[in-house]
């Protein structure tokens, strides 16, 4: 897929809010400084679409940007933020989980997590979180870069292992923002993802 156009579609976040059309929606959702703003514009080929920051948890809104005139990448705000109050990660539980379910246009949602880390509670919850609801999902590991081949084979098996075959090998995929590495798989499965049926009303 070629980036041609990205439209910077609003924030949404309250439960009151209604969106403009039914265009597929493909979600990034992670934790704080998992380097997701960094990847998705990498993805996009955009230097400052999603804000890269170094304070950790400040996005608090579910950002959309139209792609091509044909899909809304959805910008999730970041989780897992131990420095934050148990209410505000409450409250983002609350709004990404309403997302989640009330989307009528929800083609997939991609899970960013840092190679070199693993998963973290927060991600184990929204992972079955998605599987129960029978939400497609795609993990993105993050910062590949920073891992040796070996190593990062390791780290693919044991996170396929602590998953228990919810996961599949092709579900995974190892990307650097740095490196652009991965990044033409991760379009290439969201395309993939936008194509395939749109999640089920009323699942
Ligand atoms: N080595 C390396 N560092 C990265 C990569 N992606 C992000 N980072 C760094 O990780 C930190 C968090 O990145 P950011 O994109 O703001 O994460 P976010 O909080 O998930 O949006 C920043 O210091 C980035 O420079 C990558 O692919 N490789
Ligand atoms: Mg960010």
């Amino acid at each position: 897929m070629k980036i041609k156009s990205i439209e910077a579609a609003g924030a949404f976040w309250r439960p009151g809010d209604i969106f403009p059309d039914d265009l597929p929606q493909v979600a990034f959702a992670g934790r704080s400084n998992v380097g997701k703003s960094s990847l998705i514009n990498r993805l996009l080929g955009r230097r400052r679409l999603a804000a890269t920051s170094a304070t950790p948890g400040k996005t608090r809104k579910i950002h959309f940007f139209k792609i091509n005139g044909f899909f809304y990448l959805v910008d999730l705000p970041g989780y897992g933020y131990t420095k934050l109050p148990v209410e505000v990660r409450e409250r983002w539980r609350h709004t990404v989980e309403r997302f989640l379910t009330g989307s009528r246009a929800l083609a997939g949602v991609i899970c960013l997590v840092d190679i070199r880390r693993g998963l973290a509670e927060a991600d184990r919850q929204l992972l079955f979180f998605l599987a129960n609801k029978n939400i497609p999902l795609l993990i993105a590991l993050t910062k590949a870069d920073k891992l040796k081949f070996q190593q990062r084979k390791k780290t693919v098996e044991s996170l396929l292992m602590e998953l228990g075959g919810a996961i599949l090998p092709e579900q995974v995929i190892p990307t650097s923002a740095q490196s652009g590495e991965g990044c033409a798989e991760l379009l290439a499965a969201v395309e993939a993802l936008i194509s395939g049926p749109a999640k089920a009303e009323g699942s």
